[in-house]
């Protein structure tokens, strides 16, 4: 692994690199899951590396979503094993919620190391779609593979990091879905019922704070704190930040970046 040194003005976003590339190696992610992180990690760059306003108004209501929930359920993919596996793991003990393997580009052995990974950062209950398999009905990628026990039975879902195939098949089944991504536009984004526009690396520790923070209200008032949101527009608010952010820059109001 590559040292970085901590002086380096891009460290955190290099140490996140080396993290995806060591998971490559280890075969967790996928050639294909450095090129997703590349898109992601452009728009992180316009965004300014930073949490904003509208990424901290989803989490809250994904929050409530997730604490009004009778089956909740977090689906793990490559990426997001190697970059938050940990905090998924904790956030799964926080909600007595399985974690389920879904993966994208399928095969037996990584769905295993990446069960195994997750059971190794103290997760509770892990599901891989091999255990009494169902299939999402008109998905025809290889995450139309899930547990009887996990994400088909599943009233919310919590989806980091995604293709926006499976969310709107799963918007369909009736089911409601928690995405991240940093992507306002993409298929997922605008199918999910919270989108939270942030980096899975700052919103995983967020949105357990907030969890944890949100625990103590009532169903009433988890139900109210959730439908004062409205993710078209949250999304629409996300891309005015970028937008904003361009022309700050453009308009010599904002140092350029490093
Ligand atoms: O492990 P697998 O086989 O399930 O495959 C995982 C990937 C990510 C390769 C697969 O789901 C895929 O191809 O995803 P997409 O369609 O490229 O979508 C990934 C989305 O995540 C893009 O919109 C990126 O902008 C966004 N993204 C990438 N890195 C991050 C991110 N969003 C939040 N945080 C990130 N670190």
């Amino acid at each position: 692994m590559v040292n970085v040194p901590k002086s380096h003005p891009r460290y955190v976003s290099l140490t996140i690199r080396e993290r995806l590339v060591e998971a490559f190696k280890k075969g967790i992610v996928v050639p294909e899951g450095l090129m997703a992180h590349g898109r992601g990690e452009a728009l992180d760059y316009i965004i300014g590396e930073a949490t904003h306003e509208p990424a901290r108004k989803a989490v809250r209501a994904a929050a409530a979503l997730m604490l009004l929930s009778k089956r909740p359920v977090i689906s793990v993919n490559g990426n997001t094993a190697a970059l938050v596996g940990r905090e998924l793991a904790e956030l799964g003990r926080e909600l007595n919620a399985p974690l389920e393997v879904n993966l994208f580009y399928w095969s037996r052995e990584r769905v295993e190391k990446i069960g195994e990974l997750l059971r190794s950062y103290g997760a509770g209950e892990v599901l891989l779609p091999t255990d009494d398999a169902e299939e999402i009905p008109g998905l025809e990628s290889s995450r139309r593979l899930v547990s009887r026990r996990g994400i088909y039975t599943a009233d919310v879902v919590f989806v980091p990091l995604e293709d926006g195939d499976r969310t709107e098949k799963l918007v369909r089944m009736g089911k409601k879905v928690i995405a991240v991504d940093l992507n306002p536009l993409s298929r997922t984004s605008r199918a999910a019922t919270v989108t939270i526009v942030d980096n899975v690396v700052r919103a995983l520790p967020e949105l357990i704070r907030v969890v944890r923070e949100l625990r103590p209200l009532s169903p009433q008032e988890l139900r109210e704190t959730l439908d004062r949101f409205d993710n078209e527009r949250n999304l629409r608010e996300s891309i005015a930040i970028i937008a904003q952010r361009l022309e700050l820059l453009a308009a010599y109001e904002e140092p350029l970046g490093d």
